[in-house]
């Protein structure tokens, strides 16, 4: 495998051996991370990186995009079909740039947006201070309620009717439980906002009916492509006919120069491979993975914020039963033991965003590794166990080596982590 990098570049070569050694020998546990299939590596890898194609097909401002073209015209008619949406873009580099699209298609600079604050679940491109929504927009935010770690819709409403935003922004990147999108639409009209929902964690539930679909509720809807949908690192935009030619010029010439059109290709791929009926029994098994692992945690006294989850992961607030224990550490913790999952910031944080006294987990990657409840009942012991001692080396050591026995029966990119 991969004969010309290691010839032409061997340090780049090896670094990218060691990464896939590293996610096949470890337990890859963070919430919006998955792995690929061979197919979708193979159409990244392709010629197609080659191509400029400003413009959408059929209307390109290059010459020879016939190719191109194929590929761009696949990856929108499957995100429509999956999605039931009247209006696919593709062509967005990440699921930041697919909100920026999103905004500037319905708002000018100095507009309102209400979107759900950060330390309680949203997402940096929701109106955070540090990044463009925060920068070009005024902000009002949203949050869960402390006690039960719930969204307030209510509280919403109320917000909504007093700020009286252009835009209300739905979606989470920490969230484990249904989100009502329809009520979500509903308080939108009420106060005449536009509703984007940003679906990049649960796009896969939502594309097996294993979430409640934003799409009929929705003014745009946008999403990452590499989450729980398992395609390539991207971003997509859904939308209504109406609005088609909006967002289109919001990704390009607004906002982006050339299409990334390997990328395009490669989710063209992992598209049709979400339109197959076992990507839908693997969407199940995330949520039952996801479910039996916050049973396992709970079952050794961690306490799961809003008590469990609906979708693929959870948020562990560490507080009640490791007060001295912050996400920062815990997290280093388990990676030494090879489980991988990020510290997060918990309802009613009390610590800053890079020490947190939470931890995210997720099973999306697992599950495409093939493991289910049982395996997933091991690791809530082993997370226990570590956890419980952080700083023992010894039980680091000997967990580490069982995380690399329980993986070797569950292969990932066999000939690329030995090659
Ligand atoms: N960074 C992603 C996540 O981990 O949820 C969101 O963009």
């Amino acid at each position: 495998m991969m004969e010309h990098l290691k010839h032409t570049d061997p340090e780049v070569y090896d670094s990218i051996v060691a990464e896939a050694r590293r996610q096949a020998d470890g337990l890859e546990l963070i919430a919006s991370e998955n792995f690929v299939s061979r197919a979708v590596l193979e159409a990244m890898g392709s010629v197609m990186t080659n191509k400029y194609a400003e413009g959408l097909p059929g209307k390109r401002y290059y010459g020879g995009c016939e190719f191109v073209d194929i590929a761009e015209e696949r990856a929108r008619d499957r995100a429509k079909e999956l999605f039931d949406a009247e209006h696919a873009n593709v062509q967005a580099h990440s699921g930041a740039q697919a909100n920026m699209a999103a905004y500037f298609t319905f708002l000018e600079p100095g507009a309102k947006i209400l979107g759900m604050d950060l330390s309680h679940g949203g997402h940096l491109t929701h109106g955070s201070p540090v990044n463009f929504s925060g920068r070009l927009f005024e902000v009002a935010s949203y949050g869960v309620r402390e006690e039960d770690g719930l969204i307030d819709y209510d509280a919403l409403r109320e917000t909504a009717k007093a700020e009286r935003p252009a835009m209300i922004v739905a979606g989470a990147s920490a969230y484990p439980r249904v989100i009502d999108f329809e009520t979500f639409g509903s308080i939108a009209r009420e106060v005449d906002a536009r509703l984007l929902v940003d679906m990049a964690h649960i796009a896969g539930l939502v594309a097996t009916g294993h979430h409640p679909s934003p799409v009929p509720h929705s003014d745009v809807v946008t999403t990452t492509t590499h989450k729980t949908l398992r395609g390539p690192r991207g971003g997509l935009i859904l939308c209504r006919e109406e609005h088609a030619k909006g967002i289109d010029k919001a990704v390009f010439p607004f906002m982006q120069g050339g299409p990334l059109m390997h990328v395009i290709a490669a989710k063209a791929v992992a598209l049709k491979e979400a339109l197959q009926p076992d990507f839908s029994a693997y969407s199940a098994q995330v949520i039952a993975n996801a479910r039996a692992l916050g049973q396992g945690l709970a079952e050794h006294g961690f306490h799961l914020v809003s008590g469990g989850t609906d979708n693929h992961l959870l948020l562990v607030d560490l507080r009640p039963s490791h007060d001295e224990l912050t996400g920062k550490d815990a997290e280093h913790a388990l990676e030494a033991a090879a489980i991988t999952v990020n510290k997060n910031t918990v309802p009613g944080e009390s610590r800053s965003p890079f020490v947190t006294s939470g931890l995210r987990i997720g099973t999306p990657a697992l599950t495409t590794r093939g493991m289910k409840e049982a395996e997933m009942k091991q690791i809530a012991d082993w997370m226990a166990h570590i956890l419980e001692a952080p700083g023992d080396e010894t039980r680091i050591q000997s967990v580490r080596a069982s995380v690399r026995a329980l993986c070797e029966g569950f292969p990932l990119y066999r000939e690329l982590a030995t090659a």
